[in-house]
């Protein structure tokens, strides 16, 4: 029987890939030693594109498959796949919401804690031994203070349930103001970030929000403030976070996500007010294995005429 020919654009656990590889004929974009040649070669038998959310699927890729019917993304964002291409030709888009939510969120809050109450260096104080010649530096409080959350989708709101733990008022930001009891709606993140001593970022990314945490939404925040980003590096102009973290008009920032991950500004690796983290929020074993189901249950239920467990379009 000729198995259906995928075109997968990065690696998944061999949870995942073993099961694919039984049932479908996967292409392995990401190490084939020509891609372009691989692409020419395999693109007009490709019918669906597996792919990361951090990969996505561009649209030189697309344009490479004439016969694609699906792209399943692993991971909630989609924002690397380029959607205008898969609506003019009518190509189904699938995501994995929700299994992660709960993972982002508790990174996100322990990223705050993490910065505010400095325990990466607190953590290379007792080792060097700098403890036993003097007194810890003294940190931030972080209950009771006040939280902006810039993006009150699925994850917004994941964050500000575990805020309400920490008796945080909680501002947010989004197109328009949602049922959240006890937050207050301030629609302009510049207002939003004047605000609050915390700002998170959980947008989901798209053109419209490219750098919308520019320079006026940082200095908003101030040399008291702490940004935290769980989304997009796409979402913050990133040349204006590092001359804000340089300078100190902005106080600090904790970060899973950057431009050119995992290469990162070297600029970054200098400064002593950010907290660097790779791209790790949602992975942990139990949501890594959900992600990788729901992925592969949309793949089978497309090819089954089933309807999508969860499509985007
Ligand atoms: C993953 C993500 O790191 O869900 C997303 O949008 O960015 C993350 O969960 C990514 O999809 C895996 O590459």
């Amino acid at each position: 029987m000729t198995r259906i020919e995928i075109l997968q654009m990065g690696p998944f656990p061999e949870w995942d890939q073993t099961p694919l590889d039984a049932a479908y004929r996967m292409h392995r974009y990401f190490e084939a030693a020509d891609p372009a040649a691989l692409l020419a070669e395999v693109g007009p038998r490709v019918q669906a594109i597996a792919t990361r959310g951090s990969i996505g699927a561009g649209a030189d890729v697309i344009a490479a498959c004439p016969d694609l019917r699906l792209v399943a993304v692993y991971g909630v964002g989609y924002d690397a796949v380029d959607l205008s291409a898969c609506r003019d030709r009518g190509i189904r888009l699938t995501n994995t919401p929700d299994v992660l939510t709960g993972d982002v969120a508790d990174l996100g809050v322990a990223m705050m804690l993490a910065q505010a109450r400095g325990i990466v260096a607190a953590d290379g104080f007792v080792r060097s031994g700098e403890w036993t010649r003097t007194a810890a530096p003294l940190t931030r409080r972080v209950h009771g203070g006040r939280a902006g959350i810039l993006g009150m989708g699925r994850i917004g709101r994941a964050v500000a349930e575990r805020l309400a733990g920490f008796q945080m008022q909680i501002a947010y930001s989004d197109l328009a103001p949602v049922d959240l009891p006890g937050a207050t709606f301030i629609a302009d993140p510049v207002d939003l970030a004047k605000t609050v001593d915390v700002l998170f970022v959980t947008l989901a990314a798209s053109a419209a929000t490219r750098g919308i945490v520019g320079a006026d939404v940082l200095a908003a925040l101030g040399p008291d403030g702490l940004l935290v980003n769980i989304s997009r590096a796409s979402n913050v102009d990133e040349p204006a976070l590092l001359a804000a973290l340089e300078s100190g008009t902005l106080g600090a920032a904790a970060l899973d996500v950057f431009d050119g991950e995992p290469r990162i500004d070297p600029r970054f690796l200098a400064l002593d007010n950010v907290l660097l983290q790779p791209h790790h929020a949602s992975a942990t074993h139990q949501t890594r294995r959900d992600m990788g189901q729901l992925m592969r249950d949309n793949i089978d239920a497309f090819f089954a005429g089933r309807p999508l467990p969860s499509m985007v379009i």
